[in-house]
């Protein structure tokens, strides 16, 4: 697949196609996928702000001994002979690429192979996350959000940490409203900004972008997290984009109007964040650059990756000046 498929050819526009796997793991009596410990499997590139989301629920809920997880090379490759897509492939053995593990259940040599093994007719798009079923072998789930929904609530009985809860009810309604905007403006917008193919829908795109993260600078101003004195889902989305942003989408995406590090209170609360629990464990910096940098020909065709700017959110900050919890 050309980079160029993402935008629609005439009106220059980056239109983010829908996932299409999309069923639940649930505690329901009878359910076709019920929450078991060690049938599960998720895929996820460490790049990839949709699929870290996950691992970071994963790390949050206490899931890693209950759901398998294996993590693709961070650079797009050949998925199979004979034909030109280019996508997410497993290396072969474990020293390949630090962080990058080969497929343990099946040896297969890409993402692809999964979507084809769990639908031979599959035509959509290669993506992660993918959360497989190991005793149905099929995909269950290839959408982030709705796979986040599912590690937050129906594994309670195997999780080491039952009682994180990133939808407490009391927030509900802030939670959807910040998800509105943050989605269409934030992590979408970044992908609207680099993958638009015409001036204008660019042009668009990054009004809407700094204007959004001005008024979460505003809010952060004011309170702890996105959505109110907790942390919840709304900050892990919200973080995958800021901790990309000034390393990748600053540069690759031409969202330079400003930096995250120039936002007192956004990059304070970047890097309050990065510091819950083990968050910054499923941050790697190195796939991340080493993904957008040199999978995108058509946006950069050497391949040449940046050299900075190094940013440490391990350094401390200032968000404990509010009241949390
Ligand atoms: N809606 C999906 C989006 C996932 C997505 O776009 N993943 C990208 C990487 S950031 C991908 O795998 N792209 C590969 C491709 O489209 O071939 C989700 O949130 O789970």
């Amino acid at each position: 697949m050309s980079l160029s498929s993402y935008a629609d050819s005439n009106d220059g526009v980056f239109k983010r196609k829908e996932s299409s796997f999309r069923r639940f793991i649930s505690r329901q009596p009878g359910a076709e996928f019920p929450p078991e410990k060690g049938r599960y499997h998720l895929y996820i590139s460490y790049a990839c702000p949709w699929a870290s989301r996950c691992y970071a629920f994963m790390k949050l809920k206490g899931l890693e001994d209950v759901i398998g997880l294996t993590v693709v090379k961070p650079v797009f490759e050949r998925t199979k002979e004979g034909d030109d897509h280019y996508g997410w492939v497993f290396p072969k053995t474990e020293n390949e690429v630090p962080g990058a593990q080969p497929d343990p259940l099946y040896g297969a040599r890409s993402i692809r192979e999964l979507y084809e093994m769990a639908n031979p007719n599959y035509t959509g798009r290669y993506s992660v996350p993918v959360l497989w079923d190991k005793e149905k072998k099929t995909i269950v789930n290839n959408e982030s959000s709705e796979i986040i929904k599912m590690f937050n609530d129906e594994f309670n009985n195997y999780a080491k940490h039952p009682h994180v809860n990133l939808y407490p009810p009391h927030l509900k309604s802030n939670m959807e409203q910040v998800n509105s905007w943050t989605y269409n403006s934030i992590n979408n917008g970044v992908y609207r900004c680099g993958f638009a193919t015409k001036q204008k829908p660019y042009e668009e795109a990054f009004a809407e972008l700094f204007a959004a993260l001005d008024q979460c600078e505003d809010i952060l101003s004011k309170q702890r997290y996105i959505a109110g004195s907790e942390l919840t889902e709304s900050d892990i989305r919200l973080f995958e984009t800021l901790v990309r942003f000034d390393q990748v989408y600053y540069v690759h995406f031409k969202c330079n109007k400003r930096l995250i590090h120039q936002y007192s209170n956004l990059f304070n609360y970047t890097k309050d964040v990065y510091q819950t629990d083990s968050i910054a464990d499923t941050v790697n910096m190195f796939h991340i650059k080493q993904h957008y940098y040199r999978s995108h020909p058509s946006i950069n065709p050497h391949g040449v990756v940046p050299v900075g700017p190094n940013i440490d959110f391990s350094t401390k900050h200032d968000r404990y000046r509010f009241k949390s919890g």
